[in-house]
């Protein structure tokens, strides 16, 4: 029996509630699902994770995996007191934790020296960014530091709000969704203080500064600016304090948010600024501000379908702010350059080549300033002593996406997600396959499904569909996003994870629009849209706005629009395979170094607490591959314990081993699962550890050990395998 809390009864009177250990595993399940009886099924897994999540157990393992599931209210879980709670202590000997993860993985850093990272996944609104913010809030409290190194820690945990303030958004999904993607490493010093810290970011939605769906926002720093910017500097940057006023702000008709203090994270985010040393915060502000301005410049058509401007102030404005001569704006605002037979010539843009030249300068200005903003960080958070220490990488980046339209944006996503999928089977399998041969035991060929079909098809040289896309943009005016598709079914059509309207026979495929074609991913099917394909990927802007720019007086554009590029005429990268190359970069320096998995779950669409959908919950088990996971992890042993935990924890179940065994642990360990009367099937002993096949050896052991000292048992704190 355990005490379980106090509950008042009818009468009022207080008693106190007992239950047996098979009534509690009962209501919180297992805490790890190696541990589950029935590991293939799927409607076993997910009942585990509903009957913790009603107790506000909202982390289970798989093995060291974590899951987490978004329980969208504060829970009593993340104290100072917590954090001790999990200092220095096994993973196994108490409750899953966020900080059981931090702190395994910080261990593991400073016993092995080897690198570490923590990869973390999951569907927009599982609840990534927050787990990456739990775990550098755990290191900069836990971790040794001195006065210099407290600073660094102030100046990691305060990149945070700067980054979600330029970086997210809120969608449908999530009033805080980040709309990049990020992977942060934190280096340690060799006394395990943090010295230095170094931010990488992938692919921000450049698309949302001049465009949001219905019930979506902007980046939030416009609306904080307009909130809480004081009046002297709204008067400054010409800027009124009415969202509604701004067409880059409009489109999605959600100026507010309940959630979110816009006012108040400005001043978090200036403060952030402050600590973080930032002296460029005003040139900062007026890039911010020329965006605004720049969506409310218009165009009008003259008489023979030339383009003008009819919001010169607007122009004049923009100008001002971003440092640069406004009629040199205006001409390459609706002006193209050409070159024909060395000759330069000008001709003017009709009306919807104007607009999205403007579009495309705002997107250009607000992207290439973000990334400045992410170097400026780096400046900040750059490694000042650096004696043999090592590093632990947080990877927080967004998870598989299928949306009602699909576009470029969900399919760099979804791909990113194939890539990582593919490095985390190989290195669970890998490490799986590793600990067996270590402790000398023979290891048991797992089959699972191997994505790499997949990736190939999206990022192979010369065949797959970036390279396919990459070409199409190399015709300028001779393709189009339906010659892309064409082009993708004439080399493509055929492949098992590729489809589109056409069918084999020739004829077509109803369901299907003309204008998409459909990847099955490892996660499931996506429809993408190519509406925008070529434009997104292009990503280009004209020669002369790329002239004006180079110009510019403000230091932050100057420095993101380089004369080289003006001069030299060799088009950089386009967007999907400059993407491929740094997602490339990024499995190099994450297969370097040990990894530990954050594998997030979305609870509900609606982002409430205690609310467990199930169909929303299976998906993503599904797309996860946790279940793929499992069995990987449960292919042999559904358990393993190292000699010496094993035997601390039952020795009291046996007379020759309690109170104390002084003979060899593995001798120790042999006579202790005899006398329990194991048979040979049930487990094996390894090098160091013992490995135990099936969870309800494991369980009648542990109801043994409860029946005979359930005292000790409570207080260990070790609930067992059931809380
Ligand atoms: V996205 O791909 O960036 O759109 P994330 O990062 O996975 O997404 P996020 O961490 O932003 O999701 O979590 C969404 C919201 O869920 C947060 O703003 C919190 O309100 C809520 N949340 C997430 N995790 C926790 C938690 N451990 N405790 C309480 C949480 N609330
Ligand atoms: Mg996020």
């Amino acid at each position: 029996m355990r005490y379980r809390g106090r509950e008042v009864d009818v009468e009022g009177r207080v008693r106190l509630v007992m239950e047996s250990a098979l009534t509690a595993r009962d209501r919180v399940g297992v805490q790890d699902f190696v541990l589950l009886e029935n590991y293939n099924s799927e409607a076993a897994f997910i009942e585990n994770l509903r009957r913790r999540f009603r107790e506000n157990l909202i982390y289970t393992y798989i093995g060291s995996v974590l899951v987490s599931v978004n329980p969208y209210k504060e829970l009593e879980i993340y104290s100072k007191q917590q954090m001790e709670r999990y200092r220095g202590v096994s993973f196994y000997e108490i409750s899953p934790h966020i900080y059981a993860v931090s702190d395994n993985t910080y261990r593991a850093m400073r016993t092995e020296r080897k690198d570490q990272c923590i990869l973390i996944s999951g569907e927009s609104g599982a609840g990534k960014t927050e787990a990456s913010k739990k775990i550098l809030l755990y290191y900069a409290v836990t971790c040794p530091a001195n006065d210099h190194m407290a600073a660094l820690g102030d100046r990691l945990l305060q990149s945070n709000p700067v980054l979600e303030a330029f970086g997210n958004a809120k969608t449908l999904r999530n009033d805080n969704s980040s709309r990049f993607g990020k992977y942060m490493d934190v280096q340690f010093d060799f006394r395990g203080a943090p010295v230095g810290g170094h931010i990488l970011n992938y692919l921000l939605e450049k698309s949302r500064v001049v465009h949001q769906n219905h019930g979506e926002r902007n980046f939030h720093i416009f609306y904080q600016l307009l909130d809480g910017g004081d009046d002297d500097l709204l008067n400054t940057l010409g800027l009124d304090r009415n969202p509604q006023n701004y067409n880059y702000l409009v489109k999605g008709n959600c100026p507010r948010v309940s959630s979110i203090s816009d006012k108040n994270n400005w001043k978090v985010v200036m403060k952030a600024l402050s600590v973080i040393g930032f002296t460029e915060a005003e040139k900062l502000l007026n890039v911010i501000a020329s965006v605004l301005h720049l969506g409310n410049a218009q165009f009008g058509e003259g008489e023979e379908g030339e383009t003008y401007i009819t919001t010169e102030t607007q122009i004049a404005n923009v100008a001002k702010l971003l440092g640069v001569d406004g009629s040199a704006l205006t001409e390459a605002l609706t002006h193209k350059k050409l070159t024909a037979k060395g000759e330069e010539m000008i001709s003017p843009l009709s009306f919807e080549q104007a607009m999205s030249a403007r579009d495309a300068l705002a997107k250009a200005v607000y992207g290439r300033t973000f990334t400045w903003l992410v170097e400026k960080l780096n400046q900040s958070l750059a490694l000042r002593v650096h004696k043999g220490g090592s590093v632990i990488g947080l990877l927080d980046i967004y998870g598989f996406e299928v949306l009602q339209h699909n576009s470029f944006e969900q399919f760099c996503i979804n791909y990113c997600n194939e890539k990582l999928q593919q490095l985390f089977i190989e290195l669970t399998l890998r490490s799986e396959q590793e600990e067996y041969e270590t402790e000398g035991i023979a290891w048991e060929t797992v089959q699972y499904f191997d994505n790499k079909i997949i990736c190939d098809l999206i990022e192979e040289k010369h065949k797959g569909i970036i390279s396919i896309l990459d070409e199409e943009c190399l015709r300028p005016g001779e393709a189009c996003d339906i010659s892309f598709l064409e082009k993708l079914e004439d080399r493509l059509g055929g492949h098992p994870h590729f489809v589109t309207h056409k069918l084999a026979n020739g004829k077509t495929r109803r369901v299907m629009s003309r204008e998409e074609f459909r990847l099955l991913h490892y996660a499931g099917e996506v429809n993408y849209n190519v509406n925008g394909f070529l434009d997104k990927n292009n990503d280009s802007l004209s020669r002369n706005l790329k002239e004006v720019m180079c110009q510019s007086e403000n230091q932050i554009l100057s420095y993101c629009f380089r004369r080289e590029e003006v001069i030299d005429q060799k088009r950089s990268e386009m967007a999907a395979s400059q993407f491929k190359n740094s997602l490339m970069k990024l499995m190099e320096i994450l297969m370097s170094k040990e990894p530990s998995y954050v594998r997030c779950i979305k609870p509900n669409d609606a982002k409430q607490p205690g609310k467990f959908d199930e169909v929303l919950v299976r998906h993503q088990v599904k797309y996860l591959g946790l279940m793929e996971n499992l069995r990987v992890r449960r292919a042999g042993f559904a358990y393993r314990r190292r000699f010496e935990a094993f035997l601390q924890r039952y020795k009291p179940l046996c007379p020759e081993t309690w109170p104390n065994w002084h003979g060899r642990l593995v001798d120790g360990v042999s006579t202790l699962v005899n006398h329990l009367g194991y048979k040979p099937e049930e487990y094996k002993l390894g090098r160091s550890k013992i490995f135990i096949r099936f969870p309800k050896t494991l369980f009648t052991t542990e109801d043994m050990l409860e029946a005979k000292r359930p005292d000790i048992v409570i207080q260990s704190g070790w609930r067992g395998m059931k809380a």
